[in-house]
């Protein structure tokens, strides 16, 4: 197949395509408009003939309406990501999250390509520490945040695009991702480097909000194996049955780099800050025979911070300038 996959020089997408080159015969173009949080060495060493990358912009129809014409399937990865930043700035969540994922719609709709839609689990809401209940694939939607409502607008549009005009689409909702390429905004690659640094880690308000953690190579198999037998018009939750409340991985973070687990600051939280995401994915699990691999957290945390130790040149660059952005919050 001929990939088109969008927001591939980001975090998961770049995970993705390392994971397509690796485990199949599928030749890929990233669409990546290399924002603040893209960045194409994420994507080096990866072979000339099986990946191209063209730089630009998914609102951009004509580039889209020429990029879809030469693909089998596309993949849509590209966001803006952080809750924060959403918090900060919700406009150019709009943009791409909702005028971009239109964008492509109409575009899969004109081809008759193959859509999948890579959205997450906060399109739901948050849950209640205690709630014996984890979120499937018919919770109501709820979002809270900027950037969830932005991803939950973006999944009606996809839905709606099957419906009413035949888009051969599915969408698959995720857990919190980990691993390597995640850009030092993020809770655990922040951590890391501060801890790198010789910065204290910051947590945001007591620190008891539970995010359940999953790979990024298990989420890229995860869509993978949509692409190749979901259903048109399904949805599917991916996850790994990794919940972790915040504090304790900051506090594991610190053990598996050598330092007293409490040498971390409490900071001020997040505006309407999720509790608690859970993600059953019993559907994925029974009907497309797919799981994890990735069934130790604590092992892929360690590879992760080795990752990060040996990859400096990586994510140096951008650590300075996320610093002070959390700086001028008092976070
Ligand atoms: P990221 O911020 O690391 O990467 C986003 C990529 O999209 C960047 O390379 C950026 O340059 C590109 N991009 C942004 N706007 C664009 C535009 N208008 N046109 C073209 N490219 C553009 O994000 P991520 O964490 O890799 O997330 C990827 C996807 O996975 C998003 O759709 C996100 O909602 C979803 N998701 C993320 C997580 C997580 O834990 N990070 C969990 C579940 C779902
Ligand atoms: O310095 C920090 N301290 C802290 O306590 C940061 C950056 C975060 N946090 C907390 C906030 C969250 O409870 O850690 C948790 C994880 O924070 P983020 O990495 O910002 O992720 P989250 O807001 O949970 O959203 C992530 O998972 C779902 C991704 O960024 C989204 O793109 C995805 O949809």
């Amino acid at each position: 197949m001929r990939l088109l996959v969008t927001g591939g020089a980001g975090f998961i997408g770049s995970n993705f395509v390392h994971h397509i080159v690796e485990h199949t015969d599928h030749t890929v173009t990233v669409l990546d408009a290399l924002t603040y949080a893209g960045n194409r060495a994420s994507l080096a060493g990866l072979p000339s003939e099986r990946v191209r990358f063209v730089r630009g912009d998914i609102t951009d129809a004509a580039l889209v309406e020429e990029l879809f014409a030469g693909a089998d399937a596309v993949v849509h990865y590209a966001a803006e990501s952080h809750n924060d930043n959403s918090l900060d700035d919700p406009r150019p969540f709009l943009d791409t999250n909702i005028i971009g994922t239109y964008t492509l719609l109409e575009a899969a709709r004109r081809h008759g390509t193959r859509f999948h839609h890579i959205s997450t689990d906060e399109v739901y809401g948050d849950l209640e520490l205690d709630d014996p209940a984890r979120f499937t694939e018919t919770t109501p939607y709820n979002p809270s945040s900027p950037y969830s409502s932005t991803k939950a607008g973006s999944d009606l549009l996809v839905r709606a695009w099957v419906r009413s005009f035949g888009v051969r689409a599915t969408i698959s909702n995720c857990s919190n991702n980990y691993g390597p390429y995640q850009h030092v905004e993020k809770f655990i690659p922040r951590q890391i480097t501060n801890v790198i640094r010789g910065i204290r880690p910051k947590l945001y308000g007591a620190g008891a909000n539970v995010r359940d953690w999953i790979h990024a190579d298990d989420h890229s198999s995860a869509v993978l194996t949509i692409l190749e037998k979901g259903r048109i018009g399904e949805t599917y939750l991916i996850g790994a049955d990794g919940e972790r409340s915040n504090r304790d991985v900051v506090e594991l973070i610190l053990t598996l780099m050598g330092q007293p687990a409490d040498a971390y600051d409490h900071v001020a939280d997040r505006a309407g800050h999720d509790l608690r995401y859970a993600i059953d994915s019993s559907k994925l699990r029974s009907e497309l025979g797919w799981a994890p691999r990735f069934g130790d957290f604590e092992g892929g945390l360690a590879a992760t911070i080795d990752w990060y130790r040996d990859n400096e040149d990586w994510w140096a660059p951008a650590k300075d300038a996320t610093e002070a952005f959390y700086a001028g919050k008092g976070q």
